[in-house]
């Protein structure tokens, strides 16, 4: 993995002051450091990790791999990338998907203005100076007139505090921060906990390797054949011989992938048909069996029979009916929950060294030092993976010692969940953008999309900014709280906060239960963005250094 330079001699910038900070090198912060130099302006960017490429950086599990086409799952903005670049399967794994993250920061030369192994620990906003102060755990103290947050939506891994955690002497793994060197699991006995999808790619391949493996299963999860394949030269060819008119669709779709939608309802067709349209794709595979029919987020009775057709496919895959029934899930609907796509999920559980065990009503008691007690028993292990998931969307920022306007708290601001104008900006802390912020389509989208209209948007709020001598872009609490609703209202709408999620913020204990992404559709919220844009920033209140406002919300 190349290294920064930069990080080495990091107490050169002790003082310095740049106008940009970018906190997060992931793909948000790449292209956003892309679009900051365009602009001329001087830009530092910060990574707690050694490299480039944020979840692909860390998530480096078995089985890790895209649930978006590679063609569709890439930068947008050079076409010289877009043709030159080659992805060798239809679903990217996690390797091929760093090596790209690395290409683009070589090709762009982004290295250069960044600073590697150095976390963030506190941001300040400086009401007098309109300039924000932020310091990391390596000293730097620097100062920037915009701050922007590409710290992710799913970058802080959380293993459960289970009472004995420290006692157990085998090796313990989280999916979200695996070994660069990889593990050997060969000969060992392993216990999984989780079954979101980082266990559901990573349990096939780990059951190849080891003696033995318990899944602890607290919640089934539904889950897809991704169908991956080598990438078909004519099928790349039909994308990069018309990459720009893709693009375009993809933007302006509901989740920002380019995807066979139906215009049928579940429950406008007959049996027959459901079940031949399911069946098709089940066949092709990958998360656009949701896209199956127009209704299965939003009626009940639809999303049922999509439900009922993945639990009988679990069925007749899984051999032992008692397993099989466990894996099916019953209690919340199909999609409401991240979908996942695997590889040989269900069929894993047909092996003879694969246990699954249901902690539903009995969970984890304790971990102990050979292995771990659950429902009164004793289970012994060489070696524990948890994929027990993230504090996701605002757990990374709300780590951060972010402080705005009057020595504001943003983790007080939202102790209740959070609160932002369009999922890019809060009040009370100007100049500080979220790229894929909570309340807009991040976590339910294609996010390089989403992330690429982000940045582009950011870019030209900032140049606003610039051109016109403003010093200071924060939204008002009018449209920041209208935006809370719309997003609540909009959620509300769909069969989503029905399921005790990590969208609901339900899979972390005493965490505020509101809906946090906005699922009004991608290419809706661009719109709306642009609108606001075009109507001089709508909902913003721009100020002169001079304190003069220079366009006023309306
Ligand atoms: P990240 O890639 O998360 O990068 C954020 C970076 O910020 C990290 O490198 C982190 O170290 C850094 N950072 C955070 N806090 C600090 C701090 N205080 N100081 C310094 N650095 C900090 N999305 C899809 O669209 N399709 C998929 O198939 C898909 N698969 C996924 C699979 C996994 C296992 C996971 C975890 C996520 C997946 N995602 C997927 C979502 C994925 O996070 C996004 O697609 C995208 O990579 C996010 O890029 P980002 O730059 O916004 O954030
Ligand atoms: O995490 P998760 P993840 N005791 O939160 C269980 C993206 N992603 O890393 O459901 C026992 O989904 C928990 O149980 P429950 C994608 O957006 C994409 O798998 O809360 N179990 C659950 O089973 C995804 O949604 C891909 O009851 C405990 C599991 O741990 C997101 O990242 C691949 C527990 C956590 O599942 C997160 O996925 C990977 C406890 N105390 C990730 N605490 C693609 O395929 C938690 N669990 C593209």
């Amino acid at each position: 993995m190349p290294m920064d330079a930069s990080a080495q001699d990091s107490a050169k910038n002790t003082r310095a002051a740049f106008d940009v900070v970018i906190v997060g090198a992931g793909f948000g912060g790449m292209y956003m450091l892309h679009r900051m130099r365009q602009l001329g302006l001087s830009t530092r960017v910060y990574d707690t990790a050694t490299g480039v490429g944020g979840t692909w950086y860390w998530n480096r599990y078995p089985g890790a791999r895209c649930d978006i086409e590679s063609m569709q799952y890439s930068y947008s903005f050079s076409p010289e990338l877009e043709q030159e670049w080659r992805w060798p399967e239809t679903f990217s794994a996690q390797p091929d998907i760093l090596r790209y993250a690395n290409h683009v920061a070589d090709r762009f030369d982004l290295r250069r203005d960044m600073q590697f192994e150095t976390t963030v620990e506190s941001a300040h906003f400086d009401d007098a100076a309109g300039r924000w102060t932020v310091k990391t755990n390596r000293g730097d103290l620097v100062s920037a007139r915009w701050l922007i947050m590409a710290t992710g939506c799913l970058s802080t891994a959380r293993v459960p505090d289970f009472k004995g955690l420290e006692s157990y002497t085998g090796k313990t793994y989280h999916t979200g921060y695996w070994p660069h060197e990889g593990v050997d699991f060969t000969g060992m006995r392993v216990g999984l906990i989780g079954t979101g999808s980082s266990a559901i790619q990573a349990l096939p391949v780990i059951a190849e390797q080891a003696a033995h493996i318990t899944v602890f299963q607290r919640t089934p999860n539904y889950s897809i054949p991704s169908r991956n394949r080598p990438m078909d030269d004519a099928y790349e060819q039909h994308w990069k011989s018309s990459y720009r008119e893709h693009r375009a669709k993809a933007r302006m779709t509901r989740n920002g992938v380019i995807t066979p939608l139906s215009d049928k309802g579940a429950v406008e067709v007959d049996e027959a048909t459901r079940r031949e349209v399911f069946e098709a794709r089940w066949k092709s595979g990958g998360t656009t069996f949701m896209a199956a029919f127009n209704d299965l987020i939003v009626n009940a009775d639809s999303n049922e029979t999509a439900a009922e057709f993945v639990r009988q496919k679990i069925r007749q895959i899984v051999k032992d009916p008692a397993t099989a029934e466990l894996l099916a899930a019953k209690d919340y609907p199909i999609g409401t929950k991240r979908i996942c796509v695997d590889t040989d999920y269900f069929e894993t559980f047909n092996r003879p060294n694969v246990k699954l065990v249901d902690i539903r009503n009995a969970p984890v008691e304790e971990l102990t030092p050979k292995g771990l007690k659950q429902g009164g028993k004793d289970y012994e292990f060489d070696a524990i993976v948890f994929a027990t998931g993230f504090d996701a969307m605002t757990g990374t920022l709300e780590r951060i010692d972010i402080r705005g306007r009057d020595a504001l708290a943003l983790k007080d601001e939202w102790k209740d969940g959070p609160r932002t104008y369009l999922g890019m900006m809060s009040a009370g802390f100007p100049n500080m953008f979220m790229i894929t912020g909570p309340q807009s389509p991040s976590v339910l989208s294609n996010m390089i999309v989403s992330i690429e209209q982000h940045v582009d948007w950011m870019t030209d709020c900032i140049a606003h900014a610039e051109r016109n001598g403003v010093a200071t872009v924060e939204p008002t609490r009018e449209a920041q709280d209208a935006w809370n609703v719309h997003n609540t209202e909009t959620a509300y709408k769909t069969l989503y906060p029905k399921a005790a999620s990590w969208y609901m913020g339900a899979n972390i204990p005493g965490k505020p239960r509101v809906f946090l992404p906005y699922i009004g559709g991608v290419g809706v919220y661009r719109a709306k963005c642009d609108e606001i844009a075009a109507n001089g920033y709508e909902g913003f209140t721009m100020r002169r250094a001079d304190a003069g406002k220079l366009a006023a919300a309306k």
